[in-house]
């Protein structure tokens, strides 16, 4: 009897647990081409070449059906998310929807003027609340200040969502007595911090995977036909079920959008919470795949803040690469997602600025292993920062270069000579910006006239220009030496950013160049170099109108090695710190699951071609081509995109004295192409030698220099003394450009601003430079016209 009873309760235990049971998901991976067949979202891809999605196993048969061909990468996902946590903790390592409530309880308790107490705006079907504070000071008072959104956690298996969301809101109030920018956010923004939106689906992965990796993606809707949950991110009423793309109003469907628009209990409290408030920006984490995503999702139509949202999504990214733009375009179309309601639908509140993170990358998946979690965290709290900062107002500084127009304007910063370093700064915020910027040097010898500008207003999306004045003691640093300056934007509301510039001092001298304007140059080019004006890609050359492109109107081609070769230079041996420059556009295929596929490398001969090395950048490479490449396999490589135009330096000091060959290469696998590599403004620069002795770029004591009248219109007089020695200098007159114009042999000679064929020369900046023995000493004539 006893036994019998046993027997019946294990098997009602049995029954409990099989009803209870969730899906086993399987990680398949199945060819390009079958998105429209598989009823899942991609989580990871090789566009054109593979998709992977998260099944479960009983969809498995559908598939089939649908003669979709697939390979299982994972058989038992939630085992293999589970098998990297450690098993002995709560949700094996992560927070449970306890600790959720709990750390918002704990926050309040221990920053009670700064964290409202933590407050339920809804619940889902099985009554689990969503819940969230407001972080701000005078909390309990509604300040007419801009309000932030940063939540997560609308997907239940993406844990690391609710993660991002209670750092930042801990690190917003642990750093106010640390951070200016803190604090500066707790006093001058009302920021609502809701770490789970889907709490319902949340708790039910705590429940079947009680040591973690549980699979469950919707809310627990009951669909009254054997199948539970909608997606709440199709679920919003904003071109809800507008097509079939990326949604489904199959209920069975990982995708699912529910029978209505705004169906769910959690849609609805979400949509009334966000209507009940002004949000200017937020925040919606979700994982996994390194991206920010911006609306739209239902369209490829780019919203009219397309640049808005494309300028911060580079200062969102900047130091972890995510990538950026529309989510349509950047990963995949959908409708019905929280983003587009929020800045589509304008019914019950402002637009707003609104962002969909997906932390994290392939290896991490839904649960990364926890060592990953710090990470994972940090490289997020940027964009947080900034989400916070565009409500209101927010100066970044954009780029800094040489004035052109200051001192002898040569656009160089000479040693020994005052120069002007502009910066350009932008307002990415809402509201109004007024800054002033200080200015510190970070080189030695590098000092900064100026060190604070004040910057007048800067309307939101605006920009301005200011100007420091430098000078750099030509005793410490000579022509050539990269300098350094930082700088800190101070926003007069109260809070800083950060930056800084890097450039080479001293004016370069030309041994050769190629703009690419008057023709292709001797370049030899093979597979799918081509000369011409682009009209992919950059769709412009960086200047004029012709460069050199792997296709100037198309993609370059799969399994191709494609060479540029340039004719070869001879580096005289006098050169000082020669180096090789380039301006470049690139995109490749970008890397995946750090595999970088196809990209391009600069190589360099001195031996006529016989053997080439790879020639490292000052700026560096993007990564190493991995072995699927045949070309560039464990080569350094630019990969990915290059974000716009970019100047890339060499160093061939090394190959002074030779003839060298340079070849631009670059290598495809066979899948998967991009618009290419675009380069233009090729040179071979040295710099003036700032002489042998020490004291460098200063006249030694033995010798005096006197010229005038200097600046001089129609001829100058040039006297040079040695104390001790009768030979006669070697004095040749360059250009901007390095090209010598004139020489002369002589202590005491007059040039009369002409060159050899007697042609007067324009207005603007020379150098005459003296050799004298193992004495090297420039100087500058100013001729104006
Ligand atoms: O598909 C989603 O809901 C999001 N990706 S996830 O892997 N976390 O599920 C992305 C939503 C982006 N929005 C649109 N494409 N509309
Ligand atoms: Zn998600």
């Amino acid at each position: 009897m006893f036994k019998k009873i046993t027997i019946f309760a294990f098997l009602l235990l049995s029954f409990i647990a099989l009803a209870n049971t969730p899906d086993i998901y399987c990680q398949i991976r199945v060819p390009w081409g079958y998105e429209d067949k598989v009823p899942a979202e991609v989580i990871s891809s090789r566009p054109g070449v593979w998709a992977d999605y998260a099944i479960p196993e009983s969809g498995l048969a559908l598939l089939r059906a649908r003669v979709v061909p697939f390979e299982v990468i994972i058989p038992d996902m939630s085992e293999f998310y589970a098998s990297r946590l450690d098993e002995r903790l709560d949700m094996g390592g992560w927070r449970t929807y306890e600790m959720i409530l709990a750390a918002l309880d704990s926050l309040h308790d221990r920053y009670p003027a700064y964290v409202s107490e933590p407050e339920s705006i809804g619940v889902g079907c099985d009554g689990h609340k969503i819940v969230c504070v407001k972080v701000s000071d005078n909390v309990e008072t509604d300040e007419d200040e801009p309000e932030v959104l940063i939540a997560g956690g609308i997907h239940a298996r993406e844990v690391i969502a609710p993660e991002v969301v209670l750092s930042f809101a801990q690190w917003l109030l642990d750093s106010m007595t640390s951070s200016k920018i803190a604090l500066h956010m707790v006093e001058k923004r009302e920021i609502w911090i809701i770490p789970l939106l889907n709490p319902d689906g949340y708790f039910y992965n705590q429940e079947t995977n009680p040591t973690g990796g549980g699979m469950w993606r919707k809310n627990r809707r009951d669909n009254g036909d054997g199948t539970w949950g909608v997606d709440l991110n199709r679920n919003f009423t904003y071109m809800w079920g507008y097509d079939d793309f990326g949604s489904s109003s199959d209920p069975s469907d990982e995708t699912y959008r529910g029978s209505f628009a705004g169906s769910e209990l959690e849609t609805q409290a979400i949509m009334d919470f966000v209507d009940s408030r002004e949000f200017r920006s937020s925040m919606s984490f979700h994982s996994y795949s390194n991206y920010y995503l911006f609306p739209f999702g239902w369209t490829y139509d780019l919203p009219i803040h397309n640049d808005w949202f494309l300028r911060v999504g580079y200062r969102y990214a900047r130091g972890n690469g995510y990538i950026y733009g529309p989510s349509a375009s950047t990963i995949y179309v959908s409708n019905g997602d929280t983003d587009d309601w929020l800045y589509g639908d304008t019914t019950g509140h402002s637009w707003i600025f609104c962002c969909t993170p997906e932390v994290g990358g392939d290896g991490d998946g839904f649960w990364p292993a926890l060592s990953r979690k710090d990470q994972l965290v940090s490289e997020n709290m940027l964009s947080c920062k900034v989400c916070c900062q565009i409500a209101g107002s927010a100066p970044f500084m954009v780029q800094a270069w040489v004035d052109p127009l200051y001192g002898d304007s040569s656009g160089y910063a000479d040693p020994g000579e005052r120069s002007r370093i502009l910066v350009e700064i932008e307002n990415l915020g809402f509201d109004p910006s007024t800054a002033y910027i200080k200015a510190f040097s970070a080189t030695s010898g590098l000092d900064m006239i100026d060190d604070s500008v004040f910057v007048g207003a800067i309307a939101s999306q605006g920009y301005d220009t200011v100007g420091f004045v430098i000078e750099i003691d030509e005793t410490r640093i000579l022509p050539g030496d990269y300098v350094k300056i930082k700088f800190e934007i101070c926003d007069t509301s109260g809070y800083s950013t950060y930056d800084s510039t890097s450039f080479a001092c001293g004016t370069p001298m030309i041994i050769s160049e190629w703009d690419f304007e008057a023709g292709a140059g001797s370049l030899a080019a093979t597979g799918d170099w081509q000369w011409g004006a682009p009209t992919s890609g950059p769709e412009a050359a960086f200047s004029g109108d012709f460069l050199w492109a792997t296709k100037i109107a198309d993609d370059y081609t799969n399994n191709t090695l494609s060479e540029l070769l340039l004719p070869d230079v001879a580096i005289p041996s006098s050169s000082y710190k020669p180096r090789f420059s380039l301006k470049h556009w690139y995109s490749f295929e970008a890397p995946s699951g750090g595999d970088i596929y196809d990209g391009a490398t600069v190589m360099i001969s001195d031996d006529g071609g016989l053997s080439w090395s790879i020639l490292s950048s000052v700026e560096g490479y993007d990564g190493v081509a991995y072995d699927h490449n045949p070309y560039l396999d464990g080569d350094s490589v630019f990969t990915g995109s290059s974000v716009g135009w970019r100047t890339e330096t060499f160093d061939i000091e090394p190959y002074a004295g030779s003839t060298i060959l340079i070849k631009l290469v670059i290598g495809s696998d066979p899948y998967v192409s991009a618009s290419g590599w675009y380069v233009d403004d090729i040179k071979f620069i040295y710099y003036l030698d700032p002489g042998l002795a020490a004291g460098a770029y200063r006249i030694p004591d033995n010798v005096n220099i006197d010229i005038y009248p200097n600046p001089f219109n129609s001829a100058c007089r040039i006297f040079f003394h040695s104390k001790d020695s009768i030979f006669l200098p070697k004095i040749e007159i360059f250009d901007l450009d390095g090209r010598i114009v004139r020489e002369f042999e002589g202590c005491d000679i007059i040039w009369d601003g002409r060159d050899r064929m007697k042609n007067e020369l324009p207005t603007g900046v020379y150098l005459a430079r003296f050799t004298h023995g193992n004495i090297f000493v420039t100087r500058k004539l100013l001729l104006v016209k």
